[in-house]
């Protein structure tokens, strides 16, 4: 799967790690490169142009860290972007209050509608759930025989009707269902070769009738801009919420994979990745974008590195606290990490020994924002020297943080003793510092 489309890529790159040092100019080569060869692999035109536009921006501004080359260094921007790109993984299917879960699953003709039904409902069932397949797909004779044999293979009921009244069959499987305790009903529909009229107005018809919880559009990757607008010609007309990609197992070239989201902006929920019923897993962006690029050594390199630079700032801090040169603004930094890596609850939870919260103990989240919304309304001079904060000063940042001076007066006292207590600790007068705390 993808494979000219990493190959390529990888030339690009391949050129790119050859320069020692990477200027503006041949960034800008190579992205056109790989805009190419994006485009070579049909992803849609605009998603390519904002994707290397992206990555463009980011590797200018990039400081590059020492121990790897710029140009693996952008290949983990290219990856990090791609993520995106390809967005989140959320591969959960939908469960009503009230049962049953109507499930509705549209696409073109061929696109593996009946094939994806038949695998969800085998995947749901063997998470205890009670799926029923529904033959809403009255146009192609043949197209019941299909899902009743799938239905067989998996052992899930499968309702299905003589007659060609698309909606009044999914209509009456919700009834079927409830009576015979089947909490999920997954209605496969008829494809068409190209979106028409009568199609999109008969599946509106089922989704108005059935309020589905959960409207699945399936696409094959292999047909490229094809299942991009497709998908856009049943966004407008549906609102589904989810999309499946199918046959991925095959050589596709990445196009839909790397465009459908960008242009519909829902998420890619599952993909299929062959023809057998066990062959549908979840979309895991992190996963495709390593297999499109096909480097995930040089993206688990610069991770490192990366860590290593986060590590190089620390012992800078320690270095800082150690001569008293600590200020509001390293302050305010160590307040933006630990924000940044999630509630305050979780961020203890992480350290070893601290599973638990003493009983009664809360974290307050919220004196953490109201310190880093009134050192941001400081002056750079007043965050490097809090001397300088006089009593108006005092009122301008109370106002600017939506805070009282009392607040402001308090978090200045607060640093001020944590200043004095370093300043005895760097003189290595241990007990004192410790004494002086209580
Ligand atoms: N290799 C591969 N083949 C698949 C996959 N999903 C479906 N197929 C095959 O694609 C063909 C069409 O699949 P169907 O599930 O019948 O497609 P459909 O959308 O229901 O087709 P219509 O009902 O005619 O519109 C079948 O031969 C499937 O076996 C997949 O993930 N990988
Ligand atoms: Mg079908």
């Amino acid at each position: 799967m993808f494979q000219t489309l990493s190959e390529k890529l990888e030339a690009v790159f391949k050129k790119l790690r050859g320069h020692g040092k990477i200027t503006e100019a041949n960034v800008a080569e190579s992205l056109r490169e790989v805009r190419r060869v994006l485009l070579d692999a049909d992803v849609n035109l605009n998603v390519a142009k904002e994707f290397v536009e992206n990555v463009q921006r980011r590797a200018v501004g990039q400081e590059v860290l020492a121990s790897i080359t710029p140009g693996q260094q952008i290949v983990k921007i290219i990856h990090d972007e791609m993520v995106k790109l390809l967005g989140v993984s959320k591969a959960d299917i939908a469960e009503a209050h009230e049962p049953p879960t109507v499930v509705l699953v549209a696409g073109l003709q061929g696109s593996g509608k009946t094939t994806f039904s038949a695998k969800l409902a085998r995947l749901l069932k063997s998470k205890g759930r009670n799926p029923l397949l529904v033959a809403a797909d009255v146009h192609r004779p043949a197209a019941v025989h299909q899902l009743v044999s799938l239905g067989k293979q998996t052992e899930i009921p499968v309702y299905s009707e003589v007659g060609n009244d698309a909606v009044g069959i999914a209509v009456r499987s919700l009834d079927f269902a409830r009576k015979n305790v089947r909490d999920t009903v997954i209605i496969d529909t008829a494809g068409r070769m190209h979106v028409d009229d009568a199609m999109m107005n008969e599946i509106a018809q089922i989704k108005e009738q059935t309020r589905p919880h959960e409207i699945l559009f399936v696409a094959d990757a292999m047909t490229g801009q094809d299942a991009v607008n497709a998908a856009k010609a049943f966004h407008d007309r549906l609102d589904f919420n989810g999309i499946v990609l199918t046959k991925l197992d095959g050589d596709a070239r990445g196009g839909a994979a790397l465009s459908i989201r960008a242009v519909v902006r829902k998420a890619i929920k599952f993909v299929g990745v062959g023809e057998k019923l066990d062959a549908l897993e979840p979309f895991y962006p992190e996963r495709i974008a390593s297999r499109i690029l096909g480097m995930g050594d040089i993206v688990g390199l610069v991770e490192k590195a990366q860590e290593q630079v986060d590590q190089e700032k620390a012992v800078r801090l320690g270095e800082k606290l150690r001569t008293a040169q600590f200020t509001l603004e390293d302050f305010l930094d160590q307040l933006r990490e630990i924000r940044k890596m999630g509630p305050l609850e979780q961020v203890l939870g992480m350290i070893p020994g601290i599973n638990k919260l003493p009983a009664g103990a809360q974290v307050d989240d919220k004196a953490l924002v109201q310190t880093e919304a009134i050192i941001q309304s400081m002056t750079t001079e007043e965050r490097q020297k809090p001397s300088v904060i006089n009593g108006s000063r005092r009122r301008r940042i109370a106002m600017g943080s939506g805070t009282t001076v009392q607040d402001v007066n308090r978090l200045l006292k607060q640093f001020e003793d944590m200043r004095k207590m370093m300043k005895k600790l760097s003189r290595g007068n241990f007990r004192r510092a410790i004494t002086s705390i209580h």
